[in-house]
């Protein structure tokens, strides 16, 4: 029997800098889990780079989900990614409506360290508030979710309260799990965080701090979280396995000194994706 889950991946492909697709691809192989690129563009280098030759794809994306119908693909999941247009949103948000009975994951790529990325305007993020609305899970990260709910980026650690408030709102906007990166605690404490509205629950895992962040750590932690809940972790363990794999090659990266860019070192942590270990690093909040 072919049980291979099947994901389309809507997702560019940069050359260098380690995000999206390269990192997409490998992970979700690793945990089982057959990748279907829909690619939206081809760059030499991620946008991080500053300089870098792109080739866009937004009009094969429609050509490409006319095949698929044609074809009688099934998706097990539809999962978005850092978008270049308004236009690549709409084509998403077809995906979206073709695949209903597919998982719909969002991650609502926008920006990082408290500031939007160059290339997402004012309305990019505006529009991009349409795919939350029709997604199953989101996962921004700390400045995703201040810019979807027009909130500032704090700049001190968050109370537990406020957390909680912002995953609620969150999921009122129509995602029934959300889960939050990269937030800073009081005590020092950074920690993921996740909302069950089905069962009204509160997950919390905590990071270890590390002093340097990489480009494609969110492509990296959504793609594990993906990868976990579609081979049947609860919400909790698939995020203690996100955030620990996530951890493990950030701390790795770190430990070798590499640029920021180049992105996260995590080829030979791949074997750890594989041994499907059984994690309880978890606490309810
Ligand atoms: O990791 C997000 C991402 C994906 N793709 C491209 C990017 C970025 C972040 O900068 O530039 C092309």
């Amino acid at each position: 029997m072919n049980d291979i889950k099947k994901v389309a991946a809507i997702q560019d492909i940069s050359g260098v800098g380690r995000c999206s697709l390269t990192v997409i691809i490998p992970i979700l192989s690793a945990m089982g889990i057959q990748v279907c690129p829909v690619t939206t563009s081809v760059l030499s280098a991620h946008t991080g780079y500053g300089e870098f030759v792109k080739r866009d794809l937004t009009d094969y994306m429609m050509p490409a989900l006319e095949h698929y119908k044609k074809l009688g693909v099934k998706f097990d999941c539809i999962y978005s990614g850092f978008l270049g247009s308004i236009e690549q949103i709409d084509h998403c948000l077809e995906y979206f409506k073709t695949y209903e009975n597919a998982l719909k994951i969002v991650d609502p790529v926008m920006g990082d360290d408290g500031r939007a990325y160059k290339t997402y305007t004012k309305t990019l993020c505006e529009r991009m508030g349409e795919l939350v609305a029709v997604a199953d899970i989101i996962t921004p990260n700390l400045t995703e979710a201040a810019i979807l709910l027009g909130e500032d980026y704090p700049t001190a650690p968050m109370r537990h309260s406020d957390i909680k408030s912002w995953l609620v709102r969150l999921s009122e906007k129509g995602a029934k799990i959300v889960v939050i990166t990269s937030v800073p605690l009081g005590g020092g404490e950074i920690a993921t965080v996740g909302y069950d509205r089905s069962t009204s629950s509160f997950w919390k895992v905590q990071n270890d701090y590390v002093p340097k962040s990489y480009s494609g750590s969110g492509d990296m932690f959504a793609s594990v979280l993906a990868g976990g809940i579609l081979n049947g972790d609860s919400l909790p363990i698939a995020m203690n396995r996100a955030a620990s794999f996530t951890e493990l090659s950030i701390k790795t990266t770190y430990s070798y000194g590499t640029p920021w860019e180049e992105g996260i070192m995590f080829e030979r942590q791949l074997p750890w994706l594989m041994s499907y270990q059984v994690l309880d690093d978890f606490v309810g909040f």
